[in-house]
């Protein structure tokens, strides 16, 4: 068994059992060792942006890693970005690097370049294998580093001859620490600024936003009288109906430091303090109130859910019910198409167990409010601010979820940046509808321009902002990958078309021009 061979099989045999790809020549082994290997289902991307960020919604979903299959330090750079967005939503990911045979290197080649390097920055651990004896053991090591609390980005690094000279056989992945408990006096400080009657917001982010950490939340937010609200951005929130709803900080910083303002104690449950996305001129950078002070129950990397049993216990929460969001059921909007219009209709249209990727930008800023009385569904946000995820993610997710439709919200600035996605989704008949938002714009850099203080935009910024001359056809372009769509100018049509998407299995794509 060579090399390739005996690392696909500690794969499968590790769990992971889902391989993101897009292969070159140095990766051809481990391609062809996939034939000879039961269990790997192996999905091909034509961007790395699409493996990559498929690859995080895969581990969103199934709370297990997917591989990546890259090809030497370009197809890794192809891929950064997202791997950055997915290392920021701690999502465990093991990329494979395809590299030369060791004893090509030294010739520099045109593909030869600092693998490592490259990876260093998005990943919490990188090894170049040595040879083909030590890759399946380099792959178990690459799964258990991946399986960290609170899910980590893993690259091992393949050179060609590790793969096709003889293996030693499949590793098996070494123990995993358990998750770390929080200590009883991080519990007893919540506990005491709690009670102390002074204004007090519980910040969740993680697990803590799924719906036993949220239960344990509204419990002893509803015990207490303290706020309770989710990080601006989170790789997974469960929410709607009959679930304990958070509000988000807000984007924009004036409505943030206003949300935020007259606090005094911040409770941080798998959050961090709440920071501005950018610095602009005369504004701060943190959020809250100078004078609020915060207080770690428990970081991102421990037991979120376990801290919050254990603050709820303290304070006598337990059996407290918490405030459930049970507004009535929201009515699709009808005639022209506005954000406002878009939010209602999407709430009232969203199927039990949606999976929701939002990467609408300005257009789904509203969406968040509305879609609380929606049926149950799960929220994937982007939480690194690179776009371009959206597609990729909703690809991985669906793979991760074939029982569940997944929705995906997306500006047409940042579906141009990984559209191939649409073409793995018809391929792998993806469960995926996505409503395209054609406001033939950057339109946040638009007011980005004048809260960073640039001054009016003249034509030459203006035409680095705006999407047209040409417009895009996002439904002909759909088409040439293989997804079917409808063009929407009114409400009515995208209600119409919307509910068509939901209610047909594969991908389906509504531009919606407003
Ligand atoms: C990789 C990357 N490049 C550039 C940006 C800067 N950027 C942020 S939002 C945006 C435009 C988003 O446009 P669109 O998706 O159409 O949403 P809209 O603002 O129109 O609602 C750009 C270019 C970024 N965040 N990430």
């Amino acid at each position: 068994m060579n090399g390739a061979e005996s690392l696909v099989r500690t794969l499968v045999g590790g769990g992971v059992d889902v391989c993101f790809a897009n292969p070159g020549t140095s990766e051809m082994h481990f391609v062809a060792a996939l034939d000879r290997v039961e269990g790997m289902r192996c999905v091909l991307g034509l961007f790395e942006g699409v493996v990559t960020g498929a690859a995080d919604g895969y581990a969103r979903m199934r709370e297990q890693p997917a591989a990546t299959l890259l090809h030497l330090g370009p197809g890794l750079a192809n891929g950064l970005a997202n791997i950055h967005n997915a290392n920021k939503a701690s999502s465990p990911m093991v990329n494979i690097v395809g590299d030369h045979a060791t004893y090509h290197r030294k010739y520099d080649a045109p593909l030869t370049s600092d693998i490592e390097g490259l990876a260093r920055p998005s990943s919490h651990w990188v090894k170049t294998s040595p040879d083909a004896q030590s890759i399946a053991a380099d792959g178990a090591a690459a799964i258990a580093a991946a399986r960290r609390s609170p899910g980590r980005i893993a690259t091992l690094i393949l050179p060609a001859d590790t793969a096709w000279n003889e293996g030693s056989g499949p590793a098996e992945v070494p123990p995993v620490a358990a998750v770390e408990p929080v200590s009883p006096e991080a519990v007893a400080a919540a506990a005491r600024a709690l009670r102390s009657g002074r204004p007090c917001l519980i910040l969740l982010g993680g697990r803590a936003l799924r719906q036993e950490g949220l239960d344990l939340a509204g419990r002893i937010a509803a015990r207490t009288g303290a706020r309770l609200m989710a990080q601006g951005s989170n790789a997974r929130t469960q929410r709607g109906r009959g679930r304990v709803f958070v509000e988000r900080v807000p984007y924009v910083v004036d409505q943030a430091a206003r949300v935020l303002a007259g606090l005094e104690h911040i409770i941080l449950v798998g959050a961090k303090m709440p920071v501005a996305f950018f610095a602009y001129p005369d504004k701060p950078s943190l959020l809250a109130p100078a004078a609020a002070q915060g207080h770690v129950l428990a970081r991102l990397d421990q037991d979120l859910v376990g801290a919050l049993e254990a603050l709820a216990d303290e304070l006598g929460a337990r059996t407290t019910p918490a405030a459930i969001a049970d507004p009535p059921r929201p009515v699709a909007a009808t005639g022209k198409i506005a954000p406002e219009a878009l939010g209602a209709s999407l709430a009232a249209l969203l199927p039990e167990a949606a999976i929701v990727v939002d990467e609408a930008v300005t257009t789904g800023r509203g969406f968040f409010a509305p879609t609380r009385a929606a049926a149950p569904h799960d929220w994937l946000s982007n939480m690194g601010g690179s776009i371009g995820l959206g597609m990729p993610l909703a690809t991985g997710a669906a793979v991760a979820c074939p029982d569940r439709k997944v929705v995906t919200l997306e500006g047409d600035g940042s579906a141009m940046y990984t559209l191939q996605a649409l073409w793995t989704q018809a391929r792998e008949g993806l469960d995926v509808t996505t409503l395209l938002f054609s406001n033939r714009s950057y339109q946040i850099l638009k007011g980005e321009l004048a809260n960073v203080g640039a001054g009016n935009p003249g034509r030459k910024a203006l035409d680095m902002l705006d999407l047209d001359r040409p417009d895009l056809d996002f439904v002909t372009l759909a088409k040439g990958m293989g997804v079917p769509g409808a063009r929407v100018t009114e409400m009515e049509e995208f209600n119409r078309r919307v509910a068509e998407g939901i209610a047909m299995p594969g991908p389906f794509l509504v531009e919606v021009v407003f």
